[in-house]
């Protein structure tokens, strides 16, 4: 029983009553749950601004209003002209009144838990008590009885009977909706609006229920094709939820009206070639062709290629003279992690092309309704919705609930009633459908898509349905769901279903209906016949923006990239580094670090890290290329060393000097992101690949942290351009470094990198001056080719006294160096007794060391990028010193790090080169399960003997990097 009913039910309508006269006499909990009960949620917003529904709400008993203009003489007043009634009726119509709007409220926000939604019927319930009149008092005498409602559900007044079925049709048939959670009133009165206008039901013409049958035909028509020809040939069919092929049609469609142009689509296997024939128009001859075995670009001879149901598509499409442009974005196995990508693909794509308001390009993600639960990074998306560096001014989720995920059943997969429920958090509305019933979902389709353009946020569409075969087509579903999969193979198709409904109330006749079933069959026989013989086109990936950019096909290792700048741009950016603008308060300890830059960029001597990244950012703006960096207070950056963005210390204004540089220059983006990794690297992998001339970064707060974005890392940034022909030129930006930090800040574990280095996919560097830093983030945009860049980015050299380079080291002529040669006053080459080869910071341990014990007869190599491995130029130094030992020293333990990537490697030169040494012996820590120690005191003890061994150590006496490490000592055997 609820608070409401019975006794309680006449107290609250005193109060109510109360309330109307004057609404100050009752408690403020009182006051503001009145005022919610209203019909309008705006009622609510009302208060808030702070006039409200209490005028509106006083009409309900009729009386006057006291700011309304005087009533005229001929037309009295109705509260004044309504005959008197006894007390005790208006005691029983306010109580009516108050009981029914409890009622309809509920309905409102529970009325979908007794929607049809499931087409099996396997998961209907009958009953909730909040839903039941009863609970509020009433009894099954009161039915009939007219209750005043004021226009609430557009009834003025109406039996209790009627309520019941018009918010049954409205909240309980086959459409759910969940919106009462949105706290923004408008957005809440919009959808409620919406719905209850027109019982949540549209009324399509004969036209319009002909094409959802069409559609639902060539959906079906194009599975049962399939399942003839290629019997047993996994496809993950879209069998038993063909309903959303006319639902996207209805986005597009009604997108288009609303301005719409292009949509980025990501989905998953299931249903993906029906989507991509029937929704991309991807010729069916194309998709069969695939099925004999071919492949589905001609270029897949260099990649390679993927499985169909990963592969994406793009083309036009028009809709009534409205033509928009559609791609499907490629994705792995791996669910869910496509969507991101998707999101920052739609985010370059209104960024470039001047969609100011975002309502011409629209992101829609299919998902599976195991996947949308289990898989984390669809929170992680959803949290990038509304920020300001990531929105895209909402999504649109289908989700393509079959009631399964793989063998689990719902009630495996989620704790919660709904697959959907996560996205609730987030503000977005659900409306779960009954995917038997097309246009229903066609109907809500058309809600979802006005909803995005008009408010601009995440849309959420339940398509509950059914998977009519195994989770694919050579799987048996009776082993784990017998009861379910009997009920399916008896279970009508939805297209047969809608027919059915179509021929009964004679919108088509039985013979049409049929006729679209053969005709359709008969067109994919003829593309089946054609299928034997398709070319491919050539692929377009390489036009629009891409246009000039190239595969890499020769050598990395011999190319050179004019990455020098004329002085006086130098200049030019220096100066705008350390402008301030009039009044803004500056910080002190920031107003000495720009006195530092302004010195350094005059003097041309000393410039640090942070100087170096900031004329490379700055340069490339200048030379018109945008520059994109976010990750984890990138801003002002993770050891206080970048500050590209100033906050006033009075108003808290932000002020970036680079994006003043000079009138009309690029946009310099630097965005804090939130705490995700996974999703906002591959939204900035996605934004990459629209746009190949913007510098795209992303930093990890500490390099290891990039592990919870593993998955874009081995499935997208390592792997795409091999997949899917598709490339990027993102940097991701690592923190790394042994500075006694302990087992978590120490390693960004970039042995990972090293080991997913192949067929020259990206670019792995730990570089270790300032100025290869500059070239090489420069790099990035002047090749003709575009690959993603791996780099280590130090800590401790921020602030190094030796870490700097001049100035001279970015001008016109300068270029990266691969490897970094040695150049310290030493004794002849020949007499040089052993060779250091390393990366990274390590090099200013063993170099002060060397100074400080007079050596002379070492040399250090420092190797500047390890993947393309640049092995001539390696070559080339080691063939300086013939008779000296080769030692790789490195910080990390020796089953991280470069050691394992490096030995052979290096070998291989010894070798090539007839060198004295045959190998590279290791100089580091032993092979350890946690990177680092967590005692600042051993470490320090481990780094002197790596730097002492290194320098003076009897190699042949080095502990065996792979022999277990003592309790004692991590160092020796
Ligand atoms: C991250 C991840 N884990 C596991 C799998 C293996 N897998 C492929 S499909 C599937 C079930 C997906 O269920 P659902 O999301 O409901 O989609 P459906 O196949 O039912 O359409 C699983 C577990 C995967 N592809 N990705
Ligand atoms: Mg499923």
């Amino acid at each position: 029983m609820s608070f409401l009913s019975g006794g309680n039910a006449v107290f609250i309508a005193e109060l109510y009553a109360r309330y109307l006269e004057d609404p100050a006499s009752v408690d403020l909990s009182w006051r503001q749950f009145f005022s919610e009960l209203r019909d309008d949620p705006t009622a609510l917003a009302g208060d808030f601004k702070g006039q409200g529904p209490l005028r509106r709400d006083l009409r309900v008993i009729g009386a006057p209003d006291p700011d309304a203009p005087p009533p005229a003489k001929s037309k009295p007043d109705k509260a004044a002209a309504a005959p008197p009634v006894d007390a005790a009726a208006i005691r029983q119509a306010q109580t009516d009144s108050i009981r029914a709007l409890m009622l309809i409220r509920s309905y409102r926000v529970r009325g979908h838990l007794l929607a049809e939604l499931d087409p099996l019927g396997l998961t209907k319930r009958e009953f909730h008590p909040e839903l039941d009149y009863r609970t509020y008092g009433f009894t099954e005498a009161d039915l009939d009885r007219e209750i005043f409602l004021d226009n609430v559900l557009g009834l003025e007044k109406a039996s209790l009977r009627k309520i019941l079925q018009v918010l049954r049709d409205t909240y309980c048939a086959h459409i759910g909706v969940e919106f009462t959670h949105i706290q923004d009133p408008d957005q809440k009165a919009w959808i409620q609006k919406r719905i209850e206008s027109i019982h949540n039901r549209t009324d399509f013409t004969p036209r319009g229920k002909q094409a959802i049958l069409e559609r639902l035909t060539e959906a079906e028509g194009f599975e049962r094709f399939l399942q003839i020809k290629y019997t047993g040939t996994k496809r993950f069919g879209l069998e038993g939820g063909e309903s959303v092929i006319p639902a996207l049609e209805q986005i597009l469609k009604r997108g288009s009206q609303l301005g719409l142009e292009d949509a980025v689509i990501g989905m998953a296997h299931r249903g993906r070639l029906n989507v991509l024939a029937n929704f991309l128009n991807k010729p069916y001859q194309a998709i069969f062709s695939e099925f004999q075995g071919n492949a589905a670009h001609p270029e897949d001879v260099q990649g390679s290629g993927d499985v169909k149901y990963h592969l994406g598509t793009s083309g036009d499409r028009d809709f009534d003279g409205k033509v928009v442009h559609l791609s499907l974005v490629p994705n792995p196995s791996h669910l869910e992690v496509v969507g991101p990508v998707v999101v920052g693909k739609v985010r370059a794509k209104q960024t470039h092309s001047g969609d100011l308001d975002r309502t011409r390009i629209l992101g829609i993600i299919i998902h599976g309704d195991a996947a949308f639960a289990g898989q984390g990074v669809v929170p992680e998306t959803f949290l990038l919705s509304q920020l300001t560096g990531y929105t895209t001014a909402g999504t649109i989720h289908l989700i393509i609930n079959n009631q399964i995920g793989f063998t689990t059943a719902p009630e495996y997969s989620r704790s919660g009633p709904y697959c959907s429920d996560v996205a609730k958090g987030f503000q977005a509305p659900v409306f779960h459908v009954n995917g038997d019933d097309p246009e229903a979902v066609v109907h809500v389709a058309r809600i979802a898509i006005e909803f995005r353009q008009h408010f601009k946020s995440d849309v959420v569409i339940d398509i509950q349905c059914y998977r009519r075969q195994g989770h694919n087509e050579s799987d048996e579903p009776g082993f784990t769901q017998p009861l379910m999969y009997r009920k399916i193979s008896q279970h009508p198709t939805t297209r047969a279903l809608y027919a059915d409904k179509l021929v009964a109330e004679g919108t088509v006749s039985r013979e049409e209906a049929d006729g679209l079933v053969g005709a359709f069959h008969a067109r994919l026989e003829q593309e089946f016949a054609a299928s034997k013989s398709f070319k491919v086109n050539k692929a377009d990936w390489l036009e629009g923006k891409w246009q000039g950019i190239v595969q890499l096909a020769d050598e990395e290792e011999f190319r050179e990239e004019k990455t020098g700048v004329p002085i006086d741009v130098l200049r030019e950016v220096g100066a705008g580094l350390t402008r301030v603008p009039d009044g803004f308060a500056l910080n002190r300890k920031i107003a000495r670090q720009l006195e530092a830059k302004r010195e350094m960029i005059e003097t041309g001597r000393g410039l640090d890290w942070a100087t170096a990244e900031a004329l490379a950012f700055g340069t490339l703006l200048l030379e018109g290329n945008p520059v994109r960096l976010s990750g984890q207070d990138c801003g002002r950056g993770t050891f206080s060393q970048r500050h590209c963005r100033l906050v006033d210390q009075e108003g808290e204004n932000r002020y970036e000097p680079l994006n003043i540089l000079r009138e009309g220059q690029p946009r310099f983006e630097v965005i804090d992101s939130p705490l995700s990794e996974e999703a906002v690297l591959a939204f900035e992998y996605g934004y990459s690949q629209v746009e190949p001339n913007t510098l795209v970064m992303w930093e990890g707060q500490f390099g290891d942290f990039a592990n919870g974005a593993q998955v874009i890392i081995d499935q997208f940034i390592s792997s795409g351009e091999s997949k899917w022909l598709r490339m990027s030129g993102l940097v991701l930006l690592l923190p790394h470094g042994f500075e006694g930090q302990g087992p978590e800040h120490s390693s960004a574990r970039w042995e990972r990198y090293l080991q997913l280095s192949a067929e020259d996919n990206w670019q792995v560097c730990n570089v270790s001056t300032p100025a290869n830093y500059f070239h090489v983030l420069r790099r990035q945009l002047r090749r003709n080719y575009r690959k993603p860049l791996i780099l280590m980015t130090p800590k401790s050299l921020l602030r190094h006294k030796m870490c700097i380079s001049s100035l001279d080291e970015f001008q016109s002529g300068t270029r990266f160096y691969r490897v970094l040669a040695e150049t310290g006053p030493l004794v002849p080459d020949e007499k040089i007794r052993r060779v250091l080869l390393c990366s990274g910071k390590v090099y200013y341990d063993l170099l002060e060391a060397r100074i400080a014990r007079a050596i002379d007869d070492v040399a250090i190599l420092r190797v500047e990028q390890l993947y393309p491995w640049p092995k001539d130029a390696i070559k080339h130094q080691l063939a300086r010193y013939p008779n000296a030992e080769v030692v790789w020293v490195q910080e990390e333990p020796a089953n991280m790090g470069a050691w394992m990537f490096v030995d052979r490697r290096i070998e291989f030169i010894c070798e090539e080169s007839d060198l004295k040494a045959k190998r590279a012996v290791y100089c580091g820590r032993k092979a350890a399960a946690s990177p680092a120690t967590g005692l600042y005191k051993n470490h320090v003890l481990e780094q002197q003997w790596i730097v002492e061994s290194a320098l003076v150590g009897d190699l042949n006496q080095l502990p065996q990097p792979f022999r277990r490490a003592t309790k004692l000592s991590r160092l020796h055997a």
